[in-house]
């Protein structure tokens, strides 16, 4: 079934792949449907990532490939590709929707137009400063991972893990700290309406842009600036084209691990588990990888001499002036989103605050 199924919404990939990919080999039953099956199905399956070897979304993905493949005895292996191998990032969604890859990390802030809930990570000052009560949150929100999941399997993606790649900083040409050095600033942006409606709030211009075109728009200085995570920042080189780095932690980074619903249902009982294992295995490295990975890369920032980059971080009360123009972006949120996102929301909002009090924070 899931075989007929590639073949037929099958475009960015040939019918020969899609078939070698969907485990039909001579000695499968190529997953009829999800069951105990007889054991000696194998298959072979994509993993696709919007980003490149050694950054944080490949190499999650490649440990996810080898830790399934030795959990399942070689029953499963997986290709994990980088980003720019089937397209842009919002292509990339539809890959994963129509089972042309059976497993993708996808960034909500890229189906902003399909899943309109996904949007709420595009609230800025919406989690905690303390990333481990976000990977607490994360991990266990039933609103994430129950209420906004369901709008994601309603499109055949389901969401396995939220995680964070990190806080999310500016960079710019000038100097970002306060909104008015947003005026008529050209920011770059995910294609999501609240985020691009964010950066309104501020005074700047907002330009959707896919992370491949960033490096060159921000040399050639059609785009002012942009955000990410301090890894992203580093590996991607954007701060040899920018001056100025502001620590603003004014959201964090979350990426999705999804499968094709299809193709996790039509699996037999032990292999899905073994991939649900798999997945909680690499919650804390997950978390690991990236503190350490920001952590070492804004050294490197600093001590890049070549490309020196001025860092400022701000204060509370700094921070704050930005907090209070993008607070009213919540209720923007439950306008736009309607009655479901507005629910997860606030759901969401409690499972916060019920995780900063446990904190101590
Ligand atoms: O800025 C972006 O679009 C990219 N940033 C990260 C951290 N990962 C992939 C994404 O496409």
């Amino acid at each position: 079934m899931f075989k007929q199924m590639g073949l037929l919404t099958g475009t960015a990939i040939s019918a020969a792949l899609v078939l070698a990919a969907c485990g039909g080999d001579d000695e499968g039953t190529n997953g009829e449907a999800g069951g105990e099956g007889n054991g000696d199905e194998t298959y072979e399956v994509r993993f696709l990532t919007e980003e490149l070897e050694g950054q944080l979304q490949y190499e999650y993905a490649q440990e996810f490939a080898d830790r399934l493949e030795e959990k399942t005895d070689g029953r499963i292996t997986t290709d994990v590709f980088e980003f720019g191998a089937l397209g842009s990032e919002v292509n990339q969604f539809q890959e994963i929707q129509n089972g042309n890859v059976e497993f993708a990390i996808v960034s909500p802030g890229f189906t902003g137009t399909t899943v309109q809930e996904g949007q709420l990570f595009a609230l800025q000052f919406l989690f905690s400063d303390d990333e481990d009560v976000n990977y607490q949150v994360l991990n266990e929100s039933e609103a994430l991972n129950e209420g906004l999941s369901e709008k994601y399997e309603e499109y055949n993606v389901k969401p396995l893990a939220y995680w964070s790649e990190g806080g999310m900083q500016w960079t710019g040409n000038s100097p970002l700290r306060e909104p008015a050095d947003f005026e008529n600033f050209q920011m770059r942006t995910q294609e999501s309406t609240l985020i691009q409606t964010s950066y309104e709030q501020y005074g700047a211009d907002p330009t959707p842009l896919s992370w491949e075109e960033l490096y060159t728009s921000l040399q050639l200085g059609n785009i002012d600036g942009q955000e990410n995570p301090i890894f992203f920042i580093e590996d991607a080189n954007f701060h040899e084209v920018q001056d100025h780095m502001t620590i603003s932690d004014h959201n964090i980074y979350v990426a999705m691990t999804t499968v094709n619903t299809d193709f996790y249902n039509s699996l037999p009982d032990d292999l899905r588990e073994a991939v649900d294992e798999v997945v909680d295995e690499m919650r804390p490295i997950a978390h690991e990888m990236q503190l350490e990975m920001n952590e070492d890369l804004l050294t490197a920032i600093e001590e890049d001499e070549d490309n020196p980059t001025e860092i400022y971080t701000l204060s509370e009360e700094e921070r704050d002036a930005f907090r209070e123009l993008a607070e009213p972006m919540q209720d923007f949120f439950r306008d736009d989103v309607g009655e479901d996102g507005a629910a997860i929301l606030d759901q969401l909002l409690e499972e916060i605050e019920e995780a900063e009090a446990e904190s101590g924070n």
